[in-house]
């Protein structure tokens, strides 16, 4: 069974590690690959996957790119408007988004309540579309704060979401007053000292979610557990969106606990 991951660049990926961790484990045999594909290469790409493999992820910047080329959609990916998987059905390529259930997930997995919880949404790019429209479709109320207004009331126009803002002191008022805060930035990445929201802005009571999973612990995360906040880091997202990929191409549930050990060893390394 040959799967891969298509985006560009690819350097720190830690989704062979993950995967090619799950074949051995359940002794299916196969191979997951990095498939570096610049942007003028991705025609071509998705061609060689119809011919030669039984599935890929998609990453940064192709997952809005690759899906006129694709045969179908789900509705999720439709919806959503980006596709991370890509499922081979004897040459027929379907589209899928694990992204959006797969930080649901996370967020079960780790005893997190989100229906109906108030959400601010830090950014409005890939991956706050995903998050936006699982929380939205899953009953909660989602606001999102972002540097350019035009895309926050894009996906208020699209998923039909409450407030947005590009203005430092709603955001604070939008903060306070929320369940459940989820950075989806780049703000904190590989970076421990910047962070994308003021420590003085955390509300009361609550949890902050980071995606960003190097580092582990972003400066947002350590402030918002020494403000007395439940935090989540990014990898559960990363897991189980490879998680729920790996049961769309095989039909078999894989062992989490050896995905998160291959990643955090990757990580680590
Ligand atoms: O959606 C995922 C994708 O499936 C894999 C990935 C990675 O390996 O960095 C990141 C996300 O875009």
């Amino acid at each position: 069974m040959r799967l891969g991951l298509i985006g560009y660049p690819l350097s720190h990926t830690l989704s062979p590690a993950m995967h090619t961790a799950a074949l051995r484990t359940l002794g299916l045999g196969g191979s997951y690959v990095a498939l570096e594909t610049p942007g003028e290469t991705l025609a071509q790409r998705v061609e060689e996957v119809r011919r030669e493999y039984r599935g890929v992820n998609v990453t940064v910047p192709h997952k809005e790119a690759v899906m006129p080329y694709l045969d179908s959609l789900s509705p999720e990916a439709r919806s959503i408007g980006a596709v991370n998987t890509i499922v081979n059905h004897a040459g027929r390529l379907e589209g899928h988004n694990t992204d959006a259930p797969g930080f649901l997930k996370g967020l079960e997995e780790a005893g997190i309540e989100y229906r109906g919880a108030k959400v601010l949404i830090l950014g409005a790019g890939g991956a706050a579309r995903a998050i936006a429209w699982a929380l939205k479709q899953a009953g909660a109320q989602v606001r999102v704060a972002n540097r350019t207004l035009q895309r926050a009331a894009q996906l208020q126009r699209e998923f039909g979401l409450g407030e947005v803002t590009d203005d430092e002191w709603v955001l604070a008022g939008m903060a306070r007053s929320s369940d459940l805060i989820v950075n989806t930035t780049t703000v904190g990445l590989k970076d421990p000292a910047s962070t994308p929201l003021r420590a003085e802005w955390f509300p009361e009571k609550g949890t902050v979610v980071d995606i960003v999973y190097d580092p582990l612990e972003t400066r947002l995360l350590r402030e918002a557990r020494a403000a007395g906040l439940k935090t989540l880091d990014g990898l559960p997202m990363l897991v189980w969106q490879g998680a729920l990929a790996f049961e769309l191409w095989t039909g078999v549930r894989p062992p989490i606990g050896v995905m998160y050990q291959a990643a955090q060893e990757t990580l680590g390394a």
